[in-house]
């Protein structure tokens, strides 16, 4: 890590108020670690891939999946079709995540996204499950920024069986979610999200103790939560 970029974590710490319950380095780690993902834009649609782990405190670079998370597909919860994403992380080391990566949407405009929304079994502990969407504002590839959009910033809706929708509007998205929740990683006191920023990694993951299951995320009215993309 080059010192500029320690220079960005201790900002966004400085600033980082809105989650509540999740620790400020758990937030800084995943952003580091969402940033470290290959992800590849799918050939069309969006599909969901697991990924979870932990990082290493000093380096920060990713150790892969560990007993302290997990990312999977399961046929024992599903909200629509046979499978859902369970996440689920065991141990309160704050490094620690499980995401379910969205595929398919990075170089797209944050405008393109339109809506965003998922679904999940279990509790809304602060901003856990959430989006983290990381953007680019300069054309190089490279994210400057990233929103967090956590199921406590909008009014979930129930649904059958103990689920319930979050759903961003494209509006709140390209304002940078609800206040003090988007940053430019070159100056964390702003947030530089527009809707002409381009996706770098859009996934939806937990970094609280306990265990979500995903499903029927959704972009721009396309939802996915099967292993096939559909
Ligand atoms: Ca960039
Ligand atoms: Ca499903």
């Amino acid at each position: 890590m080059n010192s500029g970029f320690r220079e960005t974590r201790k900002g966004v710490v400085m600033t980082k108020t809105l989650f509540g319950k999740v620790p400020v380095v758990a937030l800084l780690v995943i952003l580091v670690a969402v940033l470290a993902m290959p992800v590849s834009a799918g050939a069309g649609g969006i599909s969901l891939k697991g990924q979870a782990g932990r990082f290493d405190t000093t380096t920060f670079q990713s150790l892969g999946n560990s007993t302290d998370a997990q990312a999977s597909w399961t046929n024992k919860v599903a909200l629509d079709g046979n499978f859902s994403m369970f996440l689920e992380k065991t141990t309160n080391d704050q490094f620690a995540f499980a995401a379910a990566v969205v595929d398919g949407v990075n170089g797209q405009t944050v405008g393109s996204l339109g809506d965003l929304a998922f679904s999940f079994t279990g509790a809304c502990n602060g901003g856990s499950p959430r989006f983290n969407l990381f953007f680019d504002t300069n054309a190089d590839g490279q994210a400057d920024g990233i929103v967090f959009l956590g199921c406590n910033n909008v009014t979930l809706t129930s649904l059958a069986m103990g689920w319930q929708t979050a759903t961003f509007p494209n509006s709140l998205i390209v304002a940078g979610g609800v206040g003090g929740s988007c940053y430019d990683f070159n100056n964390p006191a702003t947030c530089s999200v527009s809707s002409s920023a381009t996706v770098t990694s859009l996934s939806v993951l937990i970094d609280i103790v306990g265990s979500n299951n995903i499903d029927r995320v959704t972009v721009a009215g396309v939802a996915t939560g099967e292993p096939n993309g559909s």
